[in-house]
């Protein structure tokens, strides 16, 4: 069995959620890294995304370019499109084989973007979570938590060109904030990091986090 692998053979699975900007790419390659040291076998993925199938819906979902718009529903079904082909080709059969999971976003982001941002109910997408996930849910989703304002000027800074959901005005990102810290408060499963300082502090809190959170697994 691997380092890290529970009793019944199964990995965990580990999500990083937050608007855009707040350095959730940065800190999955800090998770794995920690996650490495340990001996533990890790996959590190995204969303959406991840495989070359889900990959080329991300293509659809972020390309700026389109001439004709999302409904606000296609989007959602394209993002749970995405979902449902990463979990049957990646996610499961790592989890399975004893490999942890780390993630940069998962179905909380859509709570949040589709939920919180576009409006739609919760019921709605909280039942297409049950058709395409069933049971399965992170065991631990650290939070990087930034004011919008400052997200958006790390976004900026960055000077990439940006993608159809950056080009959302700022109370959208309000409203994504919003709905991920509403969610948090309800699921022990977060962790609430506040990303605001410089990374090295940031990276600080998270390995003081994984430490205690991840210990009963390690
Ligand atoms: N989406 C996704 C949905 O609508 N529904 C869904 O269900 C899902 C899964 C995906 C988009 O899809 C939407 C949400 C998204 O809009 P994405 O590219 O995966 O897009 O997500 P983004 O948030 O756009 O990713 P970014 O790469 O822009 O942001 P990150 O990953 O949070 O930030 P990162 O690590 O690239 O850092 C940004 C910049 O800040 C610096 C970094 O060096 C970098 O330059 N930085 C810091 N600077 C100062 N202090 C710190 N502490 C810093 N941390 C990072």
């Amino acid at each position: 069995m691997n380092a890290g692998a529970t009793e019944q053979g199964r990995g965990r699975f580990i999500t990083l959620e937050g608007g855009e900007g707040v350095g959730k790419t940065t800190n999955v390659g800090f998770v794995c890294a920690w996650l490495e040291a340990r001996g533990i076998e890790v996959v590190r993925t995204r969303e959406p995304g991840g495989t070359p199938g889900a990959e080329a819906i991300r293509e659809l979902l972020l390309d700026p370019g389109r001439d004709e718009t999302w409904s606000d529903d296609a989007e959602l079904l394209l993002v749970f499109a995405a979902r449902a082909q990463h979990l049957a080709k990646l996610i499961r059969p790592a989890l399975e084989r004893g490999a942890w999971v780390v993630c940069d976003r998962f179905t909380d982001a859509t709570f949040a973007y589709q939920g919180g941002g576009r409006g739609l109910a919760r019921e709605r997408i909280a039942a297409l979570e049950r058709l395409v996930q069933s049971d399965l849910q992170p065991d631990l989703t650290l939070l990087l938590d930034v004011p919008v304002t400052v997200a958006a000027q790390r976004v900026e800074r960055r000077g990439a060109r940006l993608d159809r959901f950056e080009r959302e005005r700022e109370t959208f990102f309000q409203a994504v904030r919003d709905a991920y810290l509403a969610r948090a408060a309800e699921h022990s499963r977060f962790a609430v990091i506040d990303a605001t300082p410089g990374l090295e502090r940031v990276q600080r809190a998270i390995d003081a986090c994984l430490e205690q959170r991840l210990a009963p697994w390690l």
